[in-house]
């Protein structure tokens, strides 16, 4: 079977690629399965710069064709913060709740209509050394005031897509999957992915 590798080490993203993309006929590897591969460092100040090196590092290392996720949540209010540092908004080594807090502190009184975010998905696809395709996906929503719900990961407690009455941590996977930052990104990648894989 042919053969896809997720440049990413966080099992929830890699859980939800692997549902957007069970119908592709091709295998997902993760990078658990390449422990040769240390710690990529996510220095680009930008979500493209860190998934376009995120995709080359682990092509250089496997040879295989790679998609690199780089993700994020944009808060208007905070100037576009946390963005790029997403992950560990609250300090090195925070844990989901901890960034989720800290969030919520610096919104601490700001107005409902004053909250509004966007979650970005940015994806990397790498399978030859001269050529690479980048699409991104957006979910736009508001930060609610405390958490609500148990499902997903990272922001998804506090954020409350447009038009949705749930956040996305009170939705089941389908549901996130149908309206996601990921699931939008997975869609415009997808063509590139079917074209490249048809010819092989
Ligand atoms: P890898 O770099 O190994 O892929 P990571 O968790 O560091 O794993 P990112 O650099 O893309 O991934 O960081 C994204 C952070 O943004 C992530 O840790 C979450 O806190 C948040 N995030 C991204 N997508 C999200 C989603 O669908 N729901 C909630 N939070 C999300």
């Amino acid at each position: 079977m042919k053969q896809l590798v997720l440049a990413t080490n966080n099992k929830h993203k890699a859980g939800e690629f692997q549902s957007l993309m069970s119908d592709l006929g091709v295998e997902i590897l993760t990078l658990d399965q390449f422990p040769q591969i240390g710690e990529i460092v996510e220095d680009a100040d930008t979500l493209e710069g860190n998934a376009e090196k995120k995709a080359a590092e682990v092509f250089r290392a496997t040879h295989l064709p790679t998609l690199a996720d780089d993700s994020g949540l944009e808060v208007h209010y905070l100037n576009m913060e946390p963005g790029v540092f997403s992950s560990r908004y609250a300090g090195p080594g925070a844990t989901y709740a901890d960034n989720c807090n800290k969030l919520l502190v610096n919104l601490r009184g700001v107005p409902p209509r004053r909250r509004a975010a966007r979650f970005r998905c940015v994806l990397c696809f790498l399978a030859r050394d001269d050529g690479r395709s980048v699409e991104e996906g957006v979910c736009r929503g508001v930060i609610i005031e405390s958490p609500r719900g148990n499902n997903g990961f990272g922001y998804d407690p506090i954020f409350l897509p447009d038009g949705s009455s749930r956040t996305l941590a009170e939705m089941s996977s389908i549901e996130k999957n149908s309206l996601s930052h990921r699931a939008g990104a997975v869609r415009l990648i997808r063509p590139h992915l079917i074209s490249y894989f048809q010819t092989k």
